[in-house]
């Protein structure tokens, strides 16, 4: 801008006469003093323009984001909000009570703490009018934004002895959590439940409903009438008819499947294990998925920012949580 300026002031000193854009003509020795008062009001004009232009260009400009967010001993999942605050469960050391966490982070590198007592493991958060639910081993638990936690589903509300809960997602007044059952000895035996809004759990889908089911993972509510998951188990990808329960296998290759999330005709899944994540466009019939992040150590969890810019991934093992750009 500074040097625009500059030169601009350089042209028109340089000039006797400036007859053009209805600037009477005038002696321009370097003195301003001497413009007349429509070469002035033109000048203040462009200038005017000039700065105004400068900062729309500036404010419509990406905000400065980091590349990842180091410091977070295993996060697992990730929810994006509209006004650029993002929730992240932070585990800490597996299978160890009372050393959980939820952090807020932003894209530009900001990382606040919300609760750091009262969590074991905590893994899938979604937030519902300014409450973070959370799901805590066999447990789900409701955080407040000054970090106060109470138990919102105990063990033995749930009509199955929950072993490995994991994502939770919310679509209209229902709330679907994902139980990946024996998922650490690979012996599947998961299922979903579904929460109704009088808090009733009852059974969505387990292997009754499909053999191919193993240990469900990540959940996506985009499709109306339908809840989209993945299987940490065999690397599935299944969708469940919400009005008779009926499930449909519409992908494989996902590996260790954990992230799910639907955002702009693409899906994006993770897979924890191999460290990978892929894309997949479902406005075209029978595409196949595009690896757009691989290396990467336990990817997990992720949403995107709700502008559409930014993947957020935790990436458990590396401790870190990586903003990757979409553009
Ligand atoms: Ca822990
Ligand atoms: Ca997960």
């Amino acid at each position: 801008m500074f040097m625009i300026v500059i030169v601009i002031l350089d042209r028109f000193s340089n000039r006797k006469a400036i007859s053009h854009m209805g600037i009477k003509v005038i002696e321009f020795k370097h003195n301003l003093k001497r413009i007349s008062s429509l070469g002035k009001t033109s000048l203040v004009l462009f200038f005017g323009f000039l700065v105004f232009g400068c900062s729309t260009e500036k404010d419509s400009q990406k905000p400065m984001a980091v590349d990842s967010i180091e410091g977070i001993k295993s996060p697992e999942s990730a929810a994006a909000m509209s006004d650029g605050r993002i929730f992240i469960s932070e585990i800490g050391e597996f299978g160890k009570d009372g050393d959980g966490k939820i952090v807020q982070i932003s894209i530009d590198g900001t990382k606040k703490i919300i609760a750091d007592s009262g969590l074991n493991d905590p893994k899938g958060l979604v937030v519902i009018e300014e409450e973070i639910y959370v799901t805590d081993n066999n447990e789900v638990k409701k955080v407040s934004m000054d970090g106060n936690v109470v138990v919102w589903i105990s063990a033995g509300d749930f009509p199955k002895k929950p072993k490995f809960l994991n994502d939770i997602a919310k679509s209209d007044e229902v709330i679907f959590i994902s139980d990946s059952g024996d998922l650490l000895n690979g012996k599947g035996g998961g299922r979903i439940f579904r929460v109704d809004s009088d808090k009733k759990v009852t059974v969505l889908v387990d292997k009754s409903n499909s053999k191919l089911i193993r240990s469900p993972n990540g959940l996506s509510t985009h499709q109306d009438g339908y809840l989209m998951f993945n299987d940490f188990g065999n690397g599935f990808l299944f969708k469940v008819n919400l009005t008779d329960n009926k499930v449909e296998k519409i992908g494989e290759g996902y590996g260790s499947a954990d992230g799910l999330v639907m955002a702009d005709n693409n899906l994006y899944l993770s897979d924890w294990k191999n460290g990978k994540v892929f894309k997949l466009d479902l406005s075209k019939e029978g595409s196949s998925p595009v690896v757009i992040k691989e290396g990467m150590e336990g990817s997990a969890d992720m949403d995107v920012t709700p502008d559409g810019k930014y993947l957020v991934i935790p990436e458990m093992k590396a401790n870190r949580v990586v903003i990757h750009s979409l553009d």
